[in-house]
Parts: C-alpha cells; structure tokens; sequence
C-alpha cells in the first residue's frame, strides 16, 4: 500500500489498482483530495496494472467540492488537472460508487472510463442548489450521456437520481451486490481489460448532441415550462445556457468555456453567496450548544395526536409515512370520521400523481387510527401531539388529562403558534417533558418544524424532538417561548407594516407586487385572501373598525368568496379592485390621514427592516441560537428567497447593522417606535459587527 498523502492510499489487487479516498464526513473535493487524486492517478498510471479503480471509504464516495474552500484561493491541482490524468489513463478507469456521487464527484466519476455502482447509491448535480452550476463539465459531458431534456432536468432540479435510474440513463454502467462494491468494481475491471473494453472518453460521445442540434425548441419550451419554479433565481438559466452551449458549440472545450464563464459568474454573485450560507445554516441548526450528540433519545414508537383537523391530520401523516404508528383522539365521531377521510383524500391524491403508490396508501392510512377517549388511547403512546384551538385554557385542561393518563417518559407536546408553553407545562407535574412542536400548514408538506424549548424541558425531550424532526423529513430549528416563537413573531412586524403602509396610501397590491418581486411567493394582502380573511373575524363583534373588517362585512372574505382585497376571476385570478381601493380610500378619509405616494424602496423597507430588527430582539433574549436560524426559519416556513439567504443574511447583504439602524432610526423619528431599533442593533452598529456575528 503506497500512502499518496493523509486521506488517499494506493493498493494494487493483483493486476489492478485501487485507489482509495477517505476525507470524511463526505470526501469533498478539497485541496488535500484533489491533491491525492492527482497523485495517485499519476503513479497508478504509471504502475503495471492493468486497470485502476477509484473507491472511497466513509458514508459516501465525493459529494462535490468541498464548498468551505469556496471564495478562498485555490491550492494544488485544479480538479481539471485530476479530471485529465484520469480520462487519460491508458488504462481503464472505474469508479465505484456508494452513497452519493454529487456535483464535482460526479464529475470526477465521468471522467472515468466506466463506472459501477451499488443500488442504494444516487447520482446528481444539485449546484444550482447551490445557486451555482456543475463547473468541472458536468453541464458539457451530462447531455452527452443521458441527453439534452433528461441533462436540463437534472441540473436544474439538482435532484440525486437513483442508481437504478442512473443505469438506465447510462450514467452508470452496471449495478453490483450491496455491501460488496469493490469486489464488483474489481471484477468489472478484471471484464474491462480480459474483454480489451474501449477506454470510454464521454467527452468523445456527441450523439446525443447532435440529436438535439437544430431543435431550439426544447430549450424555448424547457424555460417556458418551468418560468415559474425559477423566478427570481439565476443559476437555472445559466444552467440551460450552458447545456445549449453543448448543443450548439464546435467542440467540448468551446462548450466548457462557455460553461467556466457562467461558474465565475455565478460564484461571484449574491445568489449564490446566499444560497451556500443557507446550505450550512441549515446543518447548523441541528446543534443545540447544550444538548451535546451523544444525549440519550428516548424512544417514538407509538404517537398520539389531539385533534382531527386540518393540523392534526397533516401531522399524523409525518409519522405514518415513516412507519410510526398514530392514534388521533377526537371529541365527536363525525370530527373524527371527517379528519380520518381527509388524510386518506390526501393520500389518494398522492397517490393519483404517482407519488406513492395504492399499496402505500392502504399501509398508510392503516398506521392511523381514530379515538374519541384519551385515557384508552393514549397509556402507551411515547409522544402526544396537542393540536386543537388556540385558546390557552382548553389546551391547559388537555395537559392536566395527559398529566394523569400518559405513561412516565412520555413527550407532551404542543403545537401551538405561538401561546406561553411555560404556562401550559405548570399544569402538568411534569414540566420537563413539555415541549412546542410547531408544525406550519400543510404540516405534510411544510418542511419547517420550530421546536420550543421551555423553562423546563429536559435536554433529551429536546435531542428527541430534533431527531425525529429529522427522521419525519422536517428542518427543525429551536426558538424559546416568546408570543409568536421566532417565526410569527417576525411575521407580525411586517403584517403591521403591510397595514400601516395601505393607510399611508400604498395599495394593497403595491406592496405584494414589491414583495412578489423580492421574491416571496405572495405579498401578505394576497395570502390573506388566499388564508381567508374572515379567520378569527366575529361578526357580531364586527364594527368597521378595520379595512378587513369593513371587507368581511360586504363579504369580500377573499378567493372563497371571489373577492377579498383582490377581485377574482372564475380561475381565481386576482385584479386589483376597484371596490377595496374605494374602501380603503373612505376608510383613510375616515381616519383623517392624508394618504401620499408611497415609493417601492419605502414598502420594501418598511417590511424587511423591522422583521430584522426583531430578529435582533429574538437573540438578544436568548430566544434563537444564532442568526442563522432565523433564517431557516424564514425561507423554510414564509417563503423568503433562498437566493437572499433570509433576514439576517439580506441585513448583512444590504450593508449590516449601521445601515439598518438608520433607517429604523429614520422611520422611528417619522412615524413612531414601532421602529425602535433593539439595543443590540446600536450595539452591533457600533462595534462594526455583522448579523452573521449573532448569536443568542
Ligand atoms: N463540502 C463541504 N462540506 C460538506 C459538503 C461539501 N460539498 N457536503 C456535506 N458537507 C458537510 C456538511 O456541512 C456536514 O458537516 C457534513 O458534511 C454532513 O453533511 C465543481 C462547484 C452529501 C447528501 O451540493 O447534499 O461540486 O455539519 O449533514 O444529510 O461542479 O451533505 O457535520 O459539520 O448534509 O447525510 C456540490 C452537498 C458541491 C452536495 C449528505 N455538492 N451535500 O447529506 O449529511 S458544488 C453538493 C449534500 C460542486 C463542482 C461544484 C449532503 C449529502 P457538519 P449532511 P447528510
């Protein structure tokens, strides 16, 4: 065994060689790894074997590069430099590959002669999650492979297509025994050089290309079908020009400059600044400084969920789509008959999209059951999910009942939006198994999950929240108890900012249109019509005493009703209304506030900057950990742009603190202190410091 440097060895199995890569946690293609690939392509090269293969230990063979190196100067061979020693081997090259084969390992993959693979292993070029694209010509030597529509799909949905897939795309040649990758990759070799295989260069294969010569139209149709799901970003069309530039360029190395071109200008921009900072936001949610890894989990074998509705149902689903079994307490059986029918509505609907199947749908729905008493259902449950109305004292009676009826260890949970949990965990005797598991609506589908912790909640209740947040698919981040957690709570500064702004003289669809632009997916005014606006509105209470007050009143409770701030058309199309604009134009006669132009930059500010400065307050309080998961709050939970990193981030990107503290001072000295800046805004401001600094 010939050690090439400190994460690469080189072996030789009878006539072939081995190199092998072990750079954990994913062997990202740092300086160190291209180093060792370089290095010991170069000797196996030039060593008497007959064929060599590329392996890695760990979890995963590479897994792109190594994105903490971005931005910094780079070292060592250029993975241009390995991918050259490799595709010209004279002898045959194969990857083997396990886990995930990703972004520049995939392009490191291509560049061998064939390539073998175990089935659970999958394939992608996900960099335009990364607001990027597949820079070591992956955009040039994909469609050569699998062809230009299949080449467009993949590296704009980024998504890590299966190894049985992967075969039969013809990105991988040939699948071998789970558990057994190098045997198979050996004997594949071993074929490879006793059948004199060809030494497979993809960057040679223009056939696929040519079929797509002449066709512009798949790229005018591509773009048009997906306008929508890449608004606002620009790493997917960079992607479509460079795959075009396959199509349409002389040769490879035309194509590649055109794709190294794209790569620098995608790497330098903002976008993607902002999207890599959220790939490690998010991992970096799942460490709670205090609850260190190796905290003890306390078991979710068996879940019990309170309530039929439209929350209880989604949450149920999370549990049974991986196998937990739930049972869902109502109080009258047509509640519960309605609940159960809605999740297997649900289900068959999934399963009318191909995305599970019949069988699926039975086991599924077969993992949930119904009951209308607590104290039969819920003795053995290991967790208990309370989601019924938002009102404090009918949540306080549940918690005393689940005090007395559930076994010693078991988690009580809340998923309240926003009401003290400290309060509810004092009805029980045992606080320390209390906890907020805040789900957002459809809790099927939404991936954000805001764990509380409250005053007394056990760090292993907290470990076990953040682990299956994980296992149920969900992104959780930790908030503290504080109305409204981290998410409502900044929601409700732009919601009031949203409503003060109409009354200045700004239209309702003036600030969506802003808000839209900026890229969320609706302004507040459109999401209230789409919510429905009559949510929480009594009308026996009501007296005009508000623009949505006066609208429910005329029934314009929004899309349900057809209208709402917005006319809508049969198709539910929304026009800005004549009707509202007068309501409102009376309403602010009425209040005796002199309306005025209101420009874009103002509505934008005036929205953005208070939710920053309550994430300040947030931390300041100790009621997030750090910036960043205000963050990934924002962008999994409230649409906020990932290409804009979230509040925090988009604070930092606009020229930080100082910049935002004036204009908070600025709007302050106008329109009140609303706009108060939080001390630890001055504080930040004054020692030049960055929102990325904070930590709670
Ligand atoms: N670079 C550096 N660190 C990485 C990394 C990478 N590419 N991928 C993962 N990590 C770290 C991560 O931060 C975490 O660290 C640990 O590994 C485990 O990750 C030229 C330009 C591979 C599917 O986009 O999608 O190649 O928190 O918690 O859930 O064209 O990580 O433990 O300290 O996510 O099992 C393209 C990114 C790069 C793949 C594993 N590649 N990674 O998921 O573990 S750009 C990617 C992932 C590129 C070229 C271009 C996932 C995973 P820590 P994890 P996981």
């Amino acid at each position: 065994m010939t050690e090439i440097n400190s994460v690469t060895t080189l072996t030789q199995d009878g006539d072939i060689a081995i190199i092998t890569l072990n750079s954990p946690p994913v062997n990202a293609l740092s300086a160190k790894v291209r180093e060792g690939l370089y290095e010991g392509f170069k000797a196996a090269n030039a060593s008497d074997a007959k064929a060599t293969v590329l392996i890695c230990d760990g979890r995963t063979f590479i897994a792109g590069a190594d994105i903490t190196e971005f931005g910094g100067a780079m070292t060592g061979p250029s993975l241009y430099d390995v991918q050259e020693v490799m595709e010209n081997s004279p002898k045959p090259v194969i990857a083997a590959i396990h886990g995930t084969a990703l972004g520049g390992g995939l392009e490191v993959a291509l560049c061998a002669h064939y390539r073998v693979a175990v089935p659970s292993a999958r394939v992608g070029l996900p960099e335009v999650a990364l607001g990027l694209l597949p820079g070591a010509g992956g955009t040039q030597r994909l469609p050569r492979i699998v062809g230009v529509e299949a080449a467009l799909d993949m590296v704009t949905s980024g998504r890590h297509a299966p190894a049985k897939q992967a075969l039969g795309m013809g990105l991988v040649d040939e699948l071998v025994e789970e558990g057994k990758l190098l045997e198979g990759a050996l004997a594949f070799a071993r074929k490879a050089v006793a059948e004199g295989k060809p030494l497979v260069k993809v960057r040679e294969n223009n056939a696929k290309l040519e079929a797509a010569r002449g066709h512009p139209e798949i790229f005018a149709e591509f773009r048009k079908a997906n306008a929508r799901k890449f608004r606002g970003f620009a790493a997917p069309e960079a992607n479509i020009k460079c795959i075009e530039a396959a199509v349409n360029s002389a040769s490879f190395e035309e194509g590649l400059k055109v794709e190294r071109k794209l790569f620098g200008e995608l790497m330098s921009g903002s976008q993607s600044a902002a999207q890599r900072y959220y790939f490690f936001a998010e991992r970096q949610a799942n460490k709670i400084p205090d609850v260190p890894d190796d905290t003890p989990i306390r078991p979710i074998r068996k879940v019990g969920i309170i309530g039929a509705g439209t929350m209880g149902g989604g949450i149920a689903m999370n549990f049974a789509n991986v196998g937990i079994p739930v049972v869902i307490v109502e109080q009258q059986q047509e509640a519960l008959d309605r609940g159960l029918g809605v999740i297997r509505k649900n289900y068959e609907r999934t399963a009318s999209r191909g995305g599970i199947t019949a069988e699926q749908v039975e086991q599924r729905t077969g993992l949930i059951t119904g009951s209308l008493s607590m104290e039969d259902s819920f003795k053995d449950v290991d967790l208990v999910i309370e989601a019924v109305f938002e009102r404090m004292d009918i949540k306080k009676d549940i918690f005393a009942k689940l005090d007395a009826i559930c076994k010693p260890g078991a988690i009580l949970a809340t998923n309240t939006s926003g009401l003290d949990i400290d309060e509810i965990a004092a009805v029980t005797k045992r606080p320390q198994d209390v906890i907020g598991l805040h789900f957002f609506s459809p809790a099927n589908v939404m991936k954000l999950l805001e764990i509380v912790r409250a005053d007394h909640t056990a760090k292993d209740v907290i470990a076990t929240s953040m682990k299956l947040a994980r296992q149920i698919g969900k992104i959780a981040v930790l908030a503290g108890v504080t109305p409204g957690f981290i998410g409502n709570r900044i929601l409700a500064q732009r919601q009031r900012e949203a409503q003060n702004l109409v009354m200045d003289g700004a239209m309702p669809w003036d600030v969506d249109r802003v808000l839209y632009d900026f890229g969320f997916p609706m302004g507040p005014f459109a999401m209230g019509d789409l919510a429905g606006l009559d949510i929480g509105w009594v009308k026996e209470k009501s007296h005009g005493e508000t623009i949505r007050d006066v609208l429910c009143e005329m029934d314009r409770r929004g899309q349900k009703t057809g209208a709402g701030y917005y006319d809508y058309d049969e198709n539910r199309n929304a026009k800005p209304s004549p009707v509202t604009e007068k309501i409102i134009n009376d309403f602010i006669a009425k209040s005796g506030i002199n309306p005025r132009k209101v420009g874009d930059d103002e509505i934008l500010e005036r929205c953005i900057f208070p939710m920053i400065n309550e994430g300040v307050k947030i931390l300041e309080e100790k009621k997030a950990i750090r910036a960043s998961d205000v963050d990934v709050v924002w962008v999994n939970g409230y649409g906020w742009p990932v290409y804009r990193g979230g509040p925090m981030f988009y604070g930092d990107l606009v020229g930080g603190p100082a910049v935002v503290l004036k204009k908070m001072q600025e709007f302050q000295a106008k329109m009140g202190d609303q706009f108060k800046p939080a001390a630890l805004l001055e504080k930040l401001a004054a020692e030049g410091k960055t929102f990325a600094d904070l930590k709670g």
